[in-house]
């Protein structure tokens, strides 16, 4: 059995003070480091969209942050603007301990396509490349802490599970957003998808 750490979008647009700030985000940073140590592997993933991103309300006419439209590919919840490609907002937290990750995966960098998930964009079709990182250095079971709880982290641990990989998602060291219910949605989500949540 290889264990691999994802930490999903810790970023400093994920942090209060940042674009899209998660209540209590930056709090999980020092023991998230900690845990680093107790891995086989450590990967980091990195919310990386271009500026004018399709899934940012700025670029919806009349579209208010946090409104959901359909997209081409399935509903899509619009954004403020956050994590744009080389911006301050997309640097991660800068108390984040980075010179231990094997590997750092960006995302979301497909213009027209957004992508919650660090293995699939948001058509559930396009893969980032993750899973095959994985499988080809034998990793079969992963931790998962992070931002959002309810977004890409969810998302990312749905994806992990139905691809059949064995996932845990630490709940204490995850923040949420919480859309009109989505936290609790996802949790049930990942449960009815096989993710143990501890
Ligand atoms: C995320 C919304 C938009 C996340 C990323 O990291 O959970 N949420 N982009
Ligand atoms: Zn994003």
């Amino acid at each position: 059995m290889t264990r691999a750490l994802i930490v999903i979008d810790i970023q400093n647009d994920f942090c209060p003070g940042g674009a899209l700030a998660v209540e209590g985000g930056h709090a999980i940073v020092p023991e998230v480091n900690a845990l680093m140590a107790e891995f086989d592997a450590v990967i980091l993933t990195q919310d990386w969209h271009p500026a004018g991103h399709s899934s940012f309300a700025s670029q919806h006419a009349g579209a208010a942050p946090y409104a959901l439209v359909e997209m081409p590919y399935g509903p899509q919840v619009l954004w403020p603007d956050h994590c744009i490609q080389g911006s301050h907002g997309a640097a991660f937290h800068p108390d984040l301990t980075t010179d231990r990750a094997d590997m750092i995966l960006r995302k979301g960098y497909n213009p027209a396509i957004d992508s919650y998930s660090a293995f699939y964009e948001n058509d559930h079709t396009t893969p980032t490349g993750l899973e095959g990182y994985l499988r080809s250095r034998n990793i079969t079971d992963l931790t998962m802490v992070g931002l959002a709880t309810d977004f890409c982290v969810n998302f990312s641990a749905v994806d992990a599970a139905k691809s059949g990989f064995s996932v845990t998602v630490l709940q204490e060291l995850c923040r949420g957003i919480d859309l009109d219910g989505s936290l609790d949605a996802a949790l049930s989500g990942m449960q009815a998808a096989g993710v143990t949540l501890a």
